[in-house]
């Protein structure tokens, strides 16, 4: 046995169809990815990442136009089990189709 602490981490991934404009077809779909770290193994997460990726498929030919994707990072720096207001970080990107960033 070892007393070196062994990290554990935890991932789930949710993918929801949205039908935006109620016609019956997917118009986008989201992809949440959550991921829980608990870097030193005691049982508490230190670590939670969260990224939300949205495919919009604006004029319906199947294939994405708009990818928007958002991560929030959370890292418990203080090690209290709580993730206060500057523990927490957010960024995102988006990807617009060429032809229809240009209109
Ligand atoms: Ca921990
Ligand atoms: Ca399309
Ligand atoms: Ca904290």
């Amino acid at each position: 046995m070892s007393d070196t602490p062994e990290a554990e981490i935890t991932s789930v991934t949710e993918t929801e169809y949205i039908d935006i404009d109620g016609d019956g077809t997917v118009d986008a779909v989201r992809e949440t990815t959550t991921t829980l770290v608990d870097v030193d193994g005691d049982g508490t997460i230190d670590i939670v990442q969260q990224t939300i990726v949205t495919a919009v498929d604006v004029d319906g030919d199947g294939e994405a136009d708009i990818i928007e994707s958002t991560t929030v990072t959370a890292v418990d720096v203080d090690g209290d089990g709580e993730f206060s207001d500057d523990e927490i970080a957010a960024e995102g990107a988006i990807i617009v189709r060429e032809d229809l960033a240009e209109g």
